[in-house]
């Protein structure tokens, strides 16, 4: 009814300035705010693998101290040594030593999104009002998330320097305690393992033939090495003699040391040798110098006889056989190294 009185007095009265309209309706919410800052860098890359310089180093000197030890038994033993190829090196397994590795980071990014929701009210007549002023812009964005982790460190590099001129072996020392546990890797540490047992065979095998070469005579009989000074004198002198020298009296163990120790008896130009057998302990059984029975023996036939009852040694005569005789005679003397 009113809004009809309304219409009625406009089209008939002159026009006057209209009755303000309602407040417009609010602006929109304002810009959404900056991206966040970048994230914190990521976690440190993970510390490089040892350096392999060191050890290479440790190889090579290990390989040179070989060289040298076959060369010095090689020039002593002028070719009675047996050969020492075994123990050359292998590069192939050197070479795999060398690996590298590339980690590949995985980064997951996250992305929010945010709709505005947007609202009208309806407005009434009237002429509306100018649209609000936008809102302030939004709160910053949140903290990235940290980087990719680092990359790896470069391999570590050993600090020794290249090995020097190897002197002369010294005289071996005692066994030392057992090492820790290596830091390389296996292939590196059982190389590393196998040379130092193959200078340490070598290093105490020179110890020997050096000590051999001290001696006026000898013969290399297997593994073993029968020495004489040209020395005559009883059991005990023999076995004194033999002892001081870090030896034992002559035992041969099989046919072919027993040719040895014979031809060495025709050089010595002897009767007889001592031989390391006694039956001291118990009659006509005879043992050797550790108490342990015999494995060879060449008795002459119907020797061991214990003749007169007083023969408790044990002698080699010009043609190889075996004879018991008594400890108090003077024979010649031969130790075996
Ligand atoms: C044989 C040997 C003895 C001794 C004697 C002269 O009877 O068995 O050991 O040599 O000869
Ligand atoms: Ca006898």
């Amino acid at each position: 009814m009113e809004f009809m009185l309304l219409a009625v007095a406009q089209s008939s009265c002159p026009a006057y300035a209209g009755v303000p309209g309602t407040p417009g309706t609010p602006g929109h919410n304002g810009s959404p705010g900056r991206d966040g800052r970048d994230g914190f860098p990521g976690p440190k890359g993970e510390k490089g693998d040892p350096g392999i310089a060191a050890d290479n180093n440790l190889i090579t000197k290990l390989q040179l101290d070989i060289k040298h030890l076959t060369d010095r038994l090689s020039g002593i033993e002028k070719g009675f040594v047996e050969s020492c190829s075994a123990l050359v090196a292998r590069p192939d397994l050197l070479m795999a030593l060398l690996k590298h590795q590339i980690c590949a980071v995985l980064l997951l990014m996250e992305f929010m999104l945010l709709a505005a929701a947007e609202s009208s009210c309806p407005a009434y007549a009237g002429v509306p009002g100018t649209p609000g002023h936008n809102g302030s812009p939004g709160r910053d964005g949140r903290d990235g998330f940290p980087g990719p982790k680092g990359e790896k460190g470069d391999p570590g590099v050993g600090a020794q320097g290249p090995p020097g001129k190897i002197g002369p072996p010294g005289l071996a020392g005692p066994q030392g305690h057992k090492g820790n546990p290596g830091s390389g890797t296996g292939v590196q540490s059982a190389l590393v393992t196998r040379l130092q047992s193959d200078v340490k065979y070598l290093t105490d095998r020179l110890a020997v033939v050096e000590k051999v070469l001290g001696y006026h005579m000898f013969r290399k009989a297997g593994q073993k090495y029968y020495v004489s000074d040209g020395l005559v004198g009883d059991f005990e002198k023999a076995q004194k003699f033999c002892s001081d020298a870090g030896a034992k009296i002559v035992l041969p163990r099989s046919e072919d040391e027993n040719k040895v120790l014979t031809s060495m008896q025709a050089a010595l130009e002897s009767t007889y040798v001592y031989v390391g057998a006694t039956d001291r302990k118990k009659e006509g059984h005879f043992v050797d110098m550790s108490d342990q029975p015999l494995t060879f023996t060449n008795w002459k036939e119907k020797e061991p006889n214990n003749y007169d009852g007083v023969e408790d040694c044990t002698v080699i005569y010009k043609d190889g056989v075996w004879n018991d005789i008594n400890c108090n005679s003077e024979w010649h003397v031969v130790c075996e190294l």
